[in-house]
């Protein structure tokens, strides 16, 4: 009953130009599919991709926004300015912006919280690295990250979230956690959202899986009871292998 959802995550890769031309040759690859699909890109990219992209099922996505709505905050991009430019998705909480950018389950909570104000669906990312897996402790880590994140948000509100699992030991560097370990996180963290809301939201909420997904390893990931979805770095950023993952 839940729609499969892939996502691009592009992260800090394409020029302008690169970008026109991977649009034009996805919409010639993309066929109409039950998959929902989006391309989360740079800011700078994302007006371009919305018309690129016009007429089509490809939805649009931000890899990262600012909570509040206008201010002095330089550099910051703020949700309503995504609403403004169409936006349909937003990362939040990659551990990229974790690692780098000091992104806490806190501030996480907060861009959340002001994208269910609005429009746009929030994926939010979670995930253990290589030393909490090695301690087993990867079940802890992600609890506490989804609590952290999700503190104060509403049923009818989650029931739209979508969750990233990404292991960060798995992420860019070709290493995938097995399809049986990502289920079981996959698993695990469907439960934890019964525990936080209900059966009705976990039934409903969409959990992509995300590290080193690529054309080769997608059709096993995509077949496992609880991951609904891939949210797919590397591999996004070639047309033809997104949309082999897209029809996995
Ligand atoms: C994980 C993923 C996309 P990759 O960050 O979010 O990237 O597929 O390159 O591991």
């Amino acid at each position: 009953m839940r729609t499969p959802f892939i996502a691009g995550n592009w992260k800090m890769f394409k020029t302008g130009r690169e970008a026109v031309t991977f649009a034009e040759e996805f919409k010639e690859l993309y066929q109409d599919t039950d998959v929902k699909t989006a391309i989360c890109a740079p800011y700078v990219y994302l007006g371009l991709l919305k018309n690129l992209f016009s007429g089509t099922d490809i939805k649009v996505g931000a890899q990262n926004a600012f909570y509040e709505d206008e201010g002095a905050f330089t550099g910051e991009i703020s949700v309503q300015m995504l609403e403004d430019v169409g936006v349909d998705y937003c990362i939040i909480g990659h551990s990229e912006r974790r690692q780098y950018f000091g992104e806490t389950d806190q501030t996480i909570n907060r861009k959340l919280k002001r994208l269910f104000a609005g429009t746009i669906t929030p994926i939010l990312c979670v995930g253990e690295n290589l030393q909490q897996r090695e301690q087993e402790e990867q079940y802890l880590v992600v609890r506490d990250q989804l609590m952290g994140a999700l503190a104060g948000i509403a049923p009818e509100q989650a029931v739209k979230l979508v969750i990233a699992y990404e292991p960060v030991w798995a992420i860019g560097t070709g290493k995938t956690a097995t399809p049986q370990q990502a289920e079981d996180m996959c698993e695990f963290i469907r439960n934890a959202v019964e525990a936080l809301y209900n059966e009705d939201v976990a039934d409903k909420v969409v959990i992509q899986y995300g590290g080193s997904v690529k054309p080769a390893n997608a059709t096993e990931i995509m077949n496992m009871d609880n991951i609904d979805g891939a949210l797919v770095g590397g591999a996004s950023l070639n047309a033809k292998d997104f949309m082999e993952i897209i029809d996995f």
